[in-house]
């Protein structure tokens, strides 16, 4: 199954709802307007940005004279694309560059990095991994055989060391040998975790000071499937933080999708990458009308 694919698959449960809609009369009236910002609501993209997007719409078929909602189908797609935020420069392909990535346990950063190291890669890039999740020794050999299987050497310490530090020797090897792009993993959090937190704000204020070679982004990995949690956790990371932008994991499952809409547009964020599976190929670039298109459905 190609990614695209993969993707409408994931998604499947948004576009199911609103095919509902645009399948229920054909006509055009009150109830369709009503049921269209209902399932946008449903669909995680919360509830100021699904009237915006209906309001639009609803006057746009008025001025185009769409009477029927299956003619409405592409505008939903265009329009709701219109609210991602686009990326000025993209961490992983304008080189060098120095990338961190956060979020909590589970949503995806080991994979992540893994599946980036292994593009690079290919793409001919030398890379460097650095290991800053030292809280378990699961997490470093877990990232070690991510190493290994892109091609990629991970730097490192034992188990409990500062993670920070792991920061500033990975920047000092990229810099000794030219390493176009570092990958830098960090140890899952709770974004309610304010110890934690301040730890992770100290870790990204040591590696942006240490690294004057080469831009640093911060990247927030979140899994999709987590819902309207994904907002919040993604504001808590952002205030402490200052993101640069989004991977969002885990599109291949049975996301709504939705949040990622809602993250973007309500913290000014561009998703980088989308992850559409567990292996080391199953990481796209973010193409917003591609992914809302896949949201909509493209009719019959
Ligand atoms: N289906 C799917 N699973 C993913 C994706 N990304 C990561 N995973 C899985 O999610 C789980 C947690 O991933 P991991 O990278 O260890 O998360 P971390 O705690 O943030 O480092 C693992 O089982 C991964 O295989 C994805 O895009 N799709
Ligand atoms: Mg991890």
């Amino acid at each position: 199954m190609g990614f695209f694919d993969r993707l409408k698959s994931g998604l499947s449960r948004s576009r199911e709802a609103i095919n509902e809609i645009f399948y229920m009369g054909g006509e055009v009236d009150e109830d369709f307007w009503e049921d269209l910002e209902d399932t946008l609501v449903m669909g995680d993209m919360g509830g100021e940005l699904a009237m915006r997007v209906a309001d639009d719409l609803r006057e746009q078929a008025a001025r185009e004279n769409l009477t029927r909602s299956d003619q409405l189908r592409d505008a939903l797609a265009n329009r709701l694309a219109q609210e991602f935020h686009t990326a000025e420069r993209d961490p992983f392909e304008d080189v060098p560059s120095c990338v961190l990535f956060v979020g909590i346990n589970g949503a995806g950063k080991t994979t992540t990095v893994g599946k980036l190291a292994g593009r690079a890669r290919g793409e001919g890039k030398s890379c460097l991994i650095g290991g800053a999740d030292t809280f378990r020794a699961a997490a470093i050999e877990q990232l070690e055989v991510w190493g290994r299987r892109a091609g990629v050497d991970v730097i490192t310490r034992e188990r409990g060391a500062d993670p920070a530090s792991v920061c500033y020797d990975v920047v000092e090897e990229a810099e000794r040998c030219g390493t176009q792009l570092v990958l830098i993993d960090t140890a899952g959090r709770l974004h309610t975790s304010s110890d934690l937190m301040r730890e992770l704000a100290k870790v990204v204020n040591v590696t942006r000071r240490r690294c004057t070679s080469m831009p640093v982004a911060v990247v927030l990995v979140i899994d999709a499937t987590t819902g309207q949690n994904g907002l919040a956790q993604a504001k808590e990371f952002n205030d402490a933080l200052d993101l640069d932008g989004l991977v969002v994991t885990k599109l291949d499952g049975t996301a709504k999708g939705g949040i990622a809409l809602a993250i973007s547009d309500q913290l000014g964020l561009p998703i980088y990458r989308i992850g559409v599976g567990e292996s080391i190929d199953d990481l796209e670039t973010f193409n917003a009308l591609d992914f809302c298109r896949a949201l909509v459905g493209e009719g019959n």
